[in-house]
């Protein structure tokens, strides 16, 4: 497959303003009319053929003014046709097969209804047309088809016109904004819709629906009261107004992603859609709202303003993030948010860029752009635009970002355009920031504080890391917020923010007869790796004292990754490792005691670091050994705080079910709790868990119960996992926990569960929900997927050759498992990298596989 590069950007030979489409709709047979208005370009270079982009499509006629024409070519799918004029109309008729369509790109049957994915290149699996994002055209589209199967027909825009005959019907639907292909949608099903109304600041009255299957439409209320929150929310925050009468969810079950912001028709994996406290976790919840958001906020930072080509995928992409995480916030609580969106970004961005995947938030070539949907684009993208809002405060960011929706809107833009629009705005000089947007990395920062008379010295260094492709790196504008600590009165004189631009630099502070306590990078103010040589009781210190939330937790998780990484490389002396287990301990037992925090924030503070995060911290890292150490960590502080833990799981228990803070944090720190205490003593644990999970009246209990019960090896185990299955039979999203609670498990025989759940009868390749809550669990499941026999590694290897031919995007997505060899202990990565070399030896591999496997063994 050829590299396409950024580069090699080049305007579209001619415009398409209106695009009509004629639907006769089936689930195993679709026949689609495509009429295109195009004239030539003023702005390109002259086109004396037109590349219409097509994907396993044949053309059955093909007509220019009315007239058939037969000088057409097929080029790699592509329809190449010659025009001769200033302007014409074409129009193209083909059929597809929507019930083959096991890749869930473009039109596919998704249990009895037709509904459509286009981003990013899916639209060429519809019909030909210029299937990039530049090409921006208003539709207008009929779609008929029977009226039993598919009662419900939905289009982008608003519905014009109706009609029935027989027994069929028809609906005509028009979007007055002009769009790329990629935003197109259509539903046609079965469909019961939860309906309801918002009225803009304007006072425009939008129509609302969530369109669900009959029997889900009671489990819509919390995903209608997101919309309705997003949509004031962006009116508020970012001056957004709704640009429709009608707004329409719908929920489907096939889905590759999370969901799709198609205009005015949002297309929604039933995971981010459906939830109740009986079947949804709190975290469900909370991905609902962030979701739903995240999709709606696209109408402005990605709809009204698209991007010119995929590789400014960030543009909307990093933006929007950025937004549903900053909503999200004002929610709910800003500093647990705030918490676990740093969690994700180490867990899922820093990997990828310290791996053989790493690129920038805005890549310069890739061969298949599915591949490039990354935690880079996505999180790190919005890091970066969250520090140009921290460097030039909310309310001059607020104007850069007016700038940016004014100027742009109606266009496909570029990431230039948006940090020019911010300098020009918020009045910042972003030249040199810009480095963020094409270095790849994670920048690692050197901190040494040193203390002469009342002078506090802060020295700073950066290196960005070598990355495939970029060998040499320059220095970039690092913003930190930090603030300095009287040790004795527990008082800091201020925060500040500091940019750290070059290789090196020098901050001095005075005023200090002692020397502070220097508490850096606050709120997680720069994307980096904070390198420095702390004490622990300067942790112990920020741990319990630190008045920035972030910066506590930040702390905690220092104090127990600092130990974890020292253990785990041998050169803790038994002593040693029981002195630093010891001041864990007590300063966990702190956290437990601390009257002043509210549990949400002190779960967040009694989390362990995770072994991805505790692995990146070294060069070449030992699956086995990590594990072994943080769970003798963990087993080490269920048994010092056992009582207490005890007390704050009884005292958390006595509160009845809300879904305000104080419930929502108490079943935090009650499953917490459970998990230390099962490291100490499973059966105290188990007898606790099976209790919770028996007397549990809403998901977040019971799951967390069950979480930590299907890692012990005890009869209670067992018991509570047929009752959760045989209770939630028929209830896929609970079932998908099912399957994802057993890949994750700390039990010993993980692998076998895994391998006998891959023949359970409600296991199938076809449904992506389920193939990740079983694969994706599992390879994110350390001390299973790292077996020292390589088992686990086999286990992937076979998945993705089995999943590529059905779903190739989805298979992609579990390469970069495997692709993190050079990072781990010789045995394994000879293992790693020798699936990785059976999957590239295989024949037919799709180009998103092709793609990623080539990258990981380069
Ligand atoms: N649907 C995906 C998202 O919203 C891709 N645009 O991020
Ligand atoms: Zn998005």
């Amino acid at each position: 497959p050829p590299m396409i590069r950024r580069d090699d950007y080049r305007p579209f030979g001619w415009l398409v303003p209106e695009t009509k489409l004629d639907f006769e709709l089936g689930l195993e047979s679709t026949h689609v009319t495509a009429t295109l208005t195009v004239a030539r370009n003023a702005k390109a270079d002259p086109a004396p053929v037109i590349r219409l982009n097509g994907d396993g499509l044949e053309p059955e006629s093909v007509l220019v003014d009315g007239v058939p024409a037969t000088n057409w070519t097929m080029d790699e799918g592509d329809l190449m046709l010659p025009l001769t004029g200033e302007a014409h109309e074409i129009r193209i008729a083909t059929t597809i097969q929507p019930s083959t369509n096991s890749q869930l790109m473009g039109l596919y049957a998704s249990n009895g209804m037709l509904c459509t994915q286009c981003e990013a290149e899916g639209f060429r699996r519809i019909t030909f047309f210029p299937d990039r994002p530049d090409v921006l055209s208003t539709y207008t589209v009929r779609m008929s088809g029977p009226k039993a199967q598919f009662p419900v027909l939905l289009c982008n825009g608003n519905r014009i016109a109706v009609g029935e005959g027989g027994d069929s019907h028809w609906a005509e639907w028009h979007d007055p904004w002009p769009k790329p292909s990629y935003l197109f949608a259509l539903v046609a099903g079965d469909l019961v819709a939860r309906n309801d109304s918002f009225t803009t600041m304007s006072g425009r009255k939008v129509e609302l629906n969530v369109y669900v299957r009959e029997g889900d439409l009671d489990r819509t209320e919390h995903a209608m009261e997101s919309l309705k929150r997003s949509m004031k929310w962006d009116e508020e925050v970012f001056g957004r107004e709704y640009d429709l009468d009608l707004f329409n969810i719908v929920a489907v079950s096939d889905f590759n992603m999370g969901a799709m912001e198609n205009k005015g028709l949002n297309v929604f994996n039933t995971k981010f859609v459906l939830a109740d406290p009986e079947t949804a976790t709190d975290a469900d919840y909370d991905g609902i709202e962030g979701v739903i958001g995240h999709e709606y906020f696209h109408n402005w930072s990605g709809n009204r303003i698209t991007c010119r080509d995929w590789f400014q995928l960030s543009l909307k992409e990093g933006f929007t993030v950025l937004r549903d995480q900053l909503f999200s916030q004002d929610m709910g609580s800003a500093p647990v948010k705030r918490i676990e969106d740093v969690r994700i970004l180490r867990m899922a961005q820093f990997p990828e860029d310290s791996g053989p995947l790493a690129h920038p938030i805005r890549p310069d070539s890739y061969r298949e752009i599915n591949n490039f949907y990354t935690a880079t684009v996505y999180n790190k993208g919005a890091e970066v635009i969250r520090m140009m809002r921290t460097m030039a405060g909310e309310e001059r960011f607020r104007a850069g970002t007016d700038l940016y929706f004014d100027r742009h809107d109606g266009e496909a833009a570029t990431c230039e355009d948006f940090v020019e629009a911010i300098e020009d705005g918020a009045g910042l000089d972003l030249k040199q920031f810009r480095l963020w947007y094409s270095q790849a990395g994670t920048p690692k920062v050197s901190v040494s504080l040193e203390h002469e008379g009342n002078t506090a010295t802060l020295r700073l260094g950066q290196v960005v890391p070598s990355t495939p492709g970029q060998l040499d790196k320059q220095p970039m504008p690092i913003p930190l917020k930090l603030a300095l600590f009287d040790r004795a009165s527990g008082k800091h004189g201020g925060e500040q923010l500091v940019v750290l631009d070059k290789a090196a630099d020098t901050f001095t502070f005075d005023g200090f007869a002692e020397k502070p306590v220097l508490s850096i990078n606050r709120t997680f103010s720069a994307p980096v790796t904070i390198e420095r040589d702390v004490p622990r009781e300067d942790l112990v210190f920020l741990a319990a004292k630190d008045d920035d939330p972030f910066a506590r937790y930040e702390a905690m998780q220092e104090l127990m990754t600092g130990h974890l990484v020292a253990a785990v490389s041998g050169s803790l002396g038994d002593n040693d490792r029981a002195a630093a287990r010891a001041d864990i301990a007590r300063a966990l037992g702190a956290v437990i005691a601390d009257a002043t925090l509210d549990d949400l924030m002190r779960g967040e503070l009694l989390l362990m670091p995770g072994q991805t995060h505790i692995a990146e911290q070294m060069l070449v890292a030992d699956p086995g050994r990590i594990h072994a150490e943080r769970e003798a960590l963990k087993a080490a502080v269920g048994a010092v705080l056992a009582e207490d833990l005890v007390a704050m799981h009884a005292r958390a228990s006595t509160l009845p079910f809300t879904m305000d803070a104080a419930g929502k944090g108490a079943r935090k720190v009650k499953t917490i709790a459970l998990t230390y205490l099962a490291g100490a003593d499973p059966e105290r644990a188990s007898a606790l868990a099976a209790s919770q999970y028996d007397s549990a009246d809403n998901m977040t209990d019971r799951q967390g119960a069950l979480m930590v019960l299907a890692g012990l090896g005890t009869a209670e185990r067992t018991a509570r996992l047929i009752d959760f299955y045989n209770r939630y039979q028929g209830n896929a999203l609970v079932i998908d926990k099912w399957f994802a609670l057993q890949a994750s498990s700390l039990h010993p025989q993980a692998i076998e569960h895994v391998k006998a759940l891959a023949d359970h009868p409600d296991f199938t390749l076809r449904n992506p929900n389920r193939v990740r809550s079983l694969y994706m669990a599992f390879a994110g499941n350390p001390s299973a997927f790292h077996a020292a026999d390589g088992e686990g590694y086999r286990m992937v290897a076979d998945l993705i050759l089995a999943l590529d031919p059905i779903n190739p995007q989805t298979a992609a997505r579990f390469v970069p498992s495997l692709g993190r060899w050079r990072r781990i202990e010789p045995g394994r990565a000879a293992l790693m990298r020798s699936e990785l070399e059976r999957v590239a030896a295989a024949p037919h591999l799709s180009r998103d596989t092709f793609e990623q496997v080539t990258r990981s063994l380069d």
